[in-house]
């Protein structure tokens, strides 16, 4: 026999034993794009206790619609090696461009980060950061709900040693950094550079070098990091997204190691 209530009271002790197990991080992951997944997955399985807030319903970002809702994505040889690890399958297109399904990359990406011990937080919004002696130390959090609905509510908030803004092209974290803080962002002008237009191979290039620290306790990760540091978009091709996640989640690493 089915008890509505004890089925109620399963999710809410449920949800609230995993949010209150994770008020405290050394990581925390802004944004479930490519970027933000590859840098969860990483980082969850490198040991760290990581914890993932995405404004939307599905995690995914801007992956499940491929080109303009064509859902195949390409990625380069580079960048291959990623997906193969994590189990989805690849067809070269011609030598160097790969072709995988997007909805199988978004899907996938999201499994193998999950059991590899990233918690996700979806349908939440990140709406502003607390920083302590010029540094971030942690996130202040709503509901997506009650962004939607202008609702005056106020926030809670998560600690995190460090914090990786993967929140593609808005670059929603660094942007209140530099609207609040009176501190310039490690950019050439203090400020969020801003994003260019399309050109695929400079961007690819520059998103990997773009994956670094932007403010104290801040890491760019994907296409946040062209728009932060002012360089071009590339559209559908992925493997800059993923090799940002993965750099993200290496410099997060290592500095989190060099604490202990
Ligand atoms: O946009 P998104 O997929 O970022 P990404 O991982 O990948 C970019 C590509 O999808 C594509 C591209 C590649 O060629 O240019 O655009 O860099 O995912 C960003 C996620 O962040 C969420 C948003 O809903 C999306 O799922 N997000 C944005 N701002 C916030 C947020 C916020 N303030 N709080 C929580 N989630």
């Amino acid at each position: 026999m089915l008890e509505e209530i004890t089925i109620t009271k399963a999710i809410i002790n449920r949800y609230f034993e995993k949010l209150n197990e994770h008020l405290e991080l050394d990581a925390a992951i802004v944004g479930g794009g490519p970027a933000g997944l590859v840098c969860g997955y990483k980082l969850a399985k490198a040991g760290f206790k990581t914890a993932m807030f995405e404004r939307k319903l599905s995690i995914g970002g801007g992956m499940w619609g491929g080109g303009m809702m064509m859902n195949e994505i390409v990625v380069q040889d580079e960048a291959k090696r990623i997906l193969d690890e994590v189990g989805v399958a690849c067809r070269q297109f011609e030598p160097g461009y790969y072709t995988a399904d997007s909805v199988l990359c978004a899907s996938t990406l999201c499994s193998e980060a999950v059991k590899a011990g990233l918690t996700i937080f979806n349908l939440v919004s990140v709406e502003d950061v607390m920083v302590r002696e010029q540094r971030v130390t942690g996130l202040v959090i709503n509901w997506t709900a009650v962004e939607m609905g202008g609702l005056h509510v106020d926030p809670l908030t998560i600690r995190s040693r460090y914090t990786v803004d993967a929140t593609g092209h808005a670059a929603e974290v660094v942007r209140v950094i530099a609207r609040k803080v009176d501190a310039e962002l490690f950019t050439r002008t203090g400020e969020v550079v801003g994003e260019r237009s399309l050109w695929a191979e400079v961007a690819e290039h520059h998103t990997l070098a773009n994956t670094r620290e932007a403010f104290p306790g801040v890491f760019t990760a994907g296409m946040c990091c062209n728009a932060t540091f002012g360089s071009y978009r590339m559209g559908p091709v992925f493997g800059g997204m993923l090799l940002s996640g993965e750099k993200a989640a290496e410099l997060v690493a290592e500095r989190l190691r060099a604490q202990k």
